[in-house]
């Protein structure tokens, strides 16, 4: 397949004032759009133009000499969920029934997942990701990823993601990194999404 840029699924203003046009602007036109072209570029030369995203992923992570085309796979990967990952008057405590329990279930209160996630993000040293995924049990974990690596190459399913990568948020809180989190987990977080990809359960992915 060829990458393609999605489309954002919401106005460039419509997650102001927790994340600016400004921000969205650069962020899905420029870091975003710079990974869909030098992907296609890499998986191309690499041969892989004809499996899926998923399996370029996976693939270009086993073989160390594919360390720049897993890099802007899995971060084309990455940022085509985290646009859907956002929703305009998101985040909080009010999600669907079913991953609510699971959330309890998993961490014992929603508190406590909201500190282990924006913690993950914190301790995330220099450019990656915070990650909650599906545990093998059925329980959810926390983890946390460098630059463009994410669960996906490790076997494992994303189902909430939060970049933390400078360009997420320097325009909008400067070095503040714990802002940011913070305001992705109370205010932007689309729970709808988060809620559909663990009713579909762990990814299958040959590669
Ligand atoms: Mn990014």
């Amino acid at each position: 397949m060829t990458f393609e840029l999605p489309k954002l699924p919401y106005a460039y203003d419509a997650l102001s004032p927790y994340m600016s046009a400004e921000t969205l602007e650069y962020h899905h036109d420029k870091h975003h759009k710079a990974y869909v072209d030098k992907g296609n570029e890499l998986a191309e030369k690499a041969g892989m133009g004809g499996k899926s995203l998923e399996e370029v992923v996976v693939a270009s992570f086993k073989d160390k000499s594919q360390q720049a085309l897993f890099n802007n796979a899995g971060q084309h990967w990455n940022h085509i969920h985290f646009w859907n990952w956002m929703a305009p008057k998101g985040g909080g405590r009010k999600m669907p029934g079913t991953l609510e329990k699971s959330i309890t279930e998993s961490f014992g209160d929603f508190d406590t997942f909201r500190g282990k996630f924006i913690e993950a993000g914190m301790t995330q040293f220099g450019s990656g990701w915070a990650w909650l995924v599906l545990g093998p049990n059925g329980k959810l974990e926390i983890m946390k990823t460098p630059n463009g690596e994410n669960p996906l190459a490790h076997g494992k399913t994303a189902i909430l993601g939060a970049d933390v990568w400078e360009h997420s948020y320097y325009i909008d809180y400067r070095n503040a990194r714990q802002k940011y989190l913070e305001a992705f987990v109370d205010n932007l977080v689309n729970w709808e999404h988060v809620a559909e990809m663990f009713e579909k359960g762990p990814l299958k992915v040959a590669a």
